[in-house]
């Protein structure tokens, strides 16, 4: 089933062309934005310069670092006016990536939207159960209007409540639902807790976050659903840019709207299809925010044989990230923001370091962090109280729950050179 099957299906030739005149396009477009200018003045390089999609490598690599200094609205290439929402996504320190987009850009995101949503075989019969955050991330919004596109009847549950989440399963005859799918566990957990029916659920929505296959086996038995991954970022408009096909080997990604390399995240080299490496993304058709050569910092690979349904070349799913960057519970942590936030607090030390678990298939993070000796009292009440605080700051900047350990001053192990602050113990994904 096909959403818009001249663009699902197009042929190799007409994509490249298509994909060449919106890759000019991009790249005059960025020229909106003083830090592009700027970045094609610095190698040598003009619009004009960008004949082939080859060319496309005289460019210089996008990061995320390079977003999230010109907040809060540095990289929007239109003015202001046209802008009609703004998401945001968490930076490595403090202050977010601010993600802008045009009432065009918004249209474009329901279609790809829809185009998942239809490729899994849902329809305007369906009920579906959009269980992720709904406010600055991307997941809500973006996959509410979608769903509302191809017609479905979209319950914006949001997350929180779980029981009550479970109970509209069953009472609204819920087909579809949307969720991360360390939250899908939760579900199952509760539900089973409840001795609730899900029979009305058919197909699960899993993304934001890694998952691996032996989840997928829980998901589906748990839920009694049919398992779907759904990759993306905010830097592409949210989640939707790639999307698991009833194959369920890789996932879509919508190539008439991302220009896709993969590349060698030391060398920066530019790897073949099939082999594994970073994600390099060029967004062709985004108007408030348009980016050139964007390191997702996401591991994957081209899978180039074509797939049976039809549509386009395939990602691998995500195996891992090139970066220090922790994807727990869906929300995005790097170590500099633990980093930040314990600095804002004067009774303790600047020593910390962060244990990630999978405990019931439910991401934990546990912080140890050591207290600064003047403010070690000995009594008992003030231990918890400050370890209250440092999990309440946490919980402030990253909106994530975690368990925090204090810990005797000198008492963590001291690096030279780049300091290890993280051990992920959550094993293979
Ligand atoms: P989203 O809400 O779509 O997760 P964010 O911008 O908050 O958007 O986070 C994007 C990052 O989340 C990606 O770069 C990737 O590391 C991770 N991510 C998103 N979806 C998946 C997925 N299906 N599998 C693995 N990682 C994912
Ligand atoms: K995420
Ligand atoms: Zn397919």
């Amino acid at each position: 089933m096909f959403w818009n099957k001249e663009m699902e299906t197009i042929s190799q030739t007409d994509l490249e062309a298509l994909q060449l005149s919106r890759l000019k396009w991009t790249v005059s477009h960025v020229q909106n934005v003083e830090f592009y200018q700027k970045k094609f003045r610095d190698a040598g390089v003009t619009p004009a310069d960008i004949q082939s999609l080859d060319d496309i490598e005289k460019i210089p690599f996008t990061t995320k670092k390079e977003l999230r200094d010109g907040y809060p609205f540095g990289n929007i290439a239109v003015p202001m006016k046209q802008v009609v929402r703004i998401h945001t996504t968490s930076g490595t320190t403090g202050k977010p990536t601010v993600v802008g987009y045009t009432r065009q850009d918004l249209d474009n995101w329901s279609e790809l939207i829809a185009r998942n949503l239809t490729m899994i075989g849902l329809t305007d019969e369906d009920i579906f159960q959009n269980a992720v955050n709904y406010g600055l991330f991307t997941g809500g919004l973006g996959f509410h209007y979608g769903a509302e596109k191809i017609g479905a009847t979209v319950i914006p549950s949001a997350t929180g409540n779980t029981r009550r989440q479970i109970e509209m399963i069953d009472d609204f005859g819920v087909t579809a639902i949307h969720c991360t799918p360390s939250y899908g566990m939760h579900l199952a957990e509760v539900a089973e807790e409840m001795g609730a029916s899900l029979d009305s659920l058919r197909i699960g929505v899993f993304g934001a976050e890694p998952w691996s296959e032996n989840m997928r086996k829980e998901l589906e038995t748990r839920l009694g659903v049919e398992a779907f991954d759904s990759y993306g970022m905010s830097e592409m408009y949210g989640p939707g840019a790639a999307f698991e096909c009833p194959g369920h080997d890789g996932l879509h990604l919508w190539h008439d709207f991302y220009f896709a390399e993969i590349i060698d995240p030391e060398t920066g080299e530019r790897l073949p299809d099939g082999e594994k490496g970073e994600l390099v993304i060029t967004p062709l058709v985004k108007e408030a925010m348009p980016l050139v050569r964007y390191r997702t910092g996401d591991i994957t690979r081209i899978i180039p044989d074509a797939c049976p349904c039809g549509r386009g070349k395939r990602l691998a799913r995500i195996s891992g990230r090139a970066d220090d960057m922790l994807v727990i519970r869906g929300i995005n942590v790097f170590p500099s923001q633990i980093e930040h936030t314990l600095f804002s607090i004067p009774e303790v030390g600047d020593q910390f370091m962060v244990y990630v678990d999978r405990i019931n298939h439910l991401d934990e993070m546990t912080i140890e962090v050591e207290m600064n000796r003047e403010s070690f009292s000995g009594e008992l009440a003030d231990l918890a109280g400050l370890q209250r605080k440092v999990a309440g700051a946490i919980k402030e900047s990253l909106n994530l729950r975690t368990t925090v350990r204090l810990v005797e001053p000198g008492s963590l192990p001291r690096f030279e050179g780049k300091a290890r602050h993280v051990v992920d113990r959550r094993g293979e994904i």
